[in-house]
């Protein structure tokens, strides 16, 4: 990943300069809660609250690249979200397009690359073909990773892995044996091959649970929970989180 450095070698600069954040998180990976409570709390149908919540994703968005964030992870739609009336699912479905039709242009404009991980094959066509547009359009920027998991669950990533790995270990496209399967090799069959760990994982919502995101990627991920609705989500809720982070001591396993 080394055609990334540059803007790693950049982040550090500005935050030797300013002076005041330091130890930026690399990877920050959101879980976006709270819309449908924010929606019922107002009297407003659920949908209310996913097309304000789509604006608080680009204030989230504007956030992370003001503090020089390498990649940021959005949970977006999960395998568990088709479980909503269809009405509810259908409106989902319309979102990216819509944030693509506002906000593609200013995602260009900061050299932002718009990625997904989950699974798109099953998604309505209009979704699929805007996000495909997207990642083409930005697919040289070099800015922030803005990577959002759609139709993302991380056990079915899993299962999804080791399928592909059985298959290519018969074809004999792996060339390894099986004592030597190790975590690098198979992390490579995940949804998110090529990406750091997250850093951080903020949950907003007050809910403090992983529900089935991003579960081996986590495994070293500080947490930051907030009972901020995700529509209410602003900078300032970002750099509290930012904040949090300067003073947690990381030891990954270690003393
Ligand atoms: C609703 C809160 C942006 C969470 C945020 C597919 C639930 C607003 C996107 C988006 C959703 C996805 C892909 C892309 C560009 C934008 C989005 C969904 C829901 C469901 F390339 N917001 N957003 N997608 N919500």
């Amino acid at each position: 990943m080394s055609f990334r450095l540059p803007f790693l070698r950049k982040r550090e600069k500005e935050f030797q300069e300013s002076g005041k954040l330091k130890n930026i998180p690399s990877h920050v990976a959101i879980i976006m809660d709270g819309n449908g409570r924010w929606a019922k709390r107002r009297g407003f149908p659920r949908v209310a609250g996913h097309k304000e919540g789509m604006e608080a994703t680009q204030r989230a968005v504007r956030a992370a690249t003001k503090y020089h964030v390498d990649t940021l992870t959005l949970f977006a739609f999960s395998t568990e979200n088709w479980k909503r009336p269809t009405s509810e699912v259908d409106f989902l479905m319309r979102l990216p397009k819509e944030y693509l039709h506002i906000y593609l242009p200013e995602l260009m404009e900061k050299n932002v690359r718009i990625d997904t991980i989950g699974d798109l094959a099953h998604l309505p066509k209009h979704t699929r073909e805007a996000v495909k547009n997207a990642k083409e359009q930005s697919k040289d920027n070099d800015g922030m990773l803005l990577n959002f998991a759609i139709n993302y669950g991380s056990r079915l990533e899993i299962v999804r892995a080791v399928k592909q790995l059985i298959k290519d270990y018969k074809d004999n496209q792996i060339a390894i044996k099986i004592d030597d399967l190790d975590e690098e090799t198979f992390s490579k069959y995940l949804y998110t091959n090529g990406l750091s760990d997250p850093d951080l994982l903020i949950r907003t919502s007050g809910e403090q649970r992983l529900s089935n995101f991003l579960l081996w990627q986590c495994a070293y991920s500080e947490f930051y929970f907030t009972d901020v609705l995700w529509p209410d989500f602003t900078e300032e809720v970002f750099y509290e989180a930012l904040l949090d982070y300067q003073k947690r001591k990381r030891r990954y396993g270690g003393i």
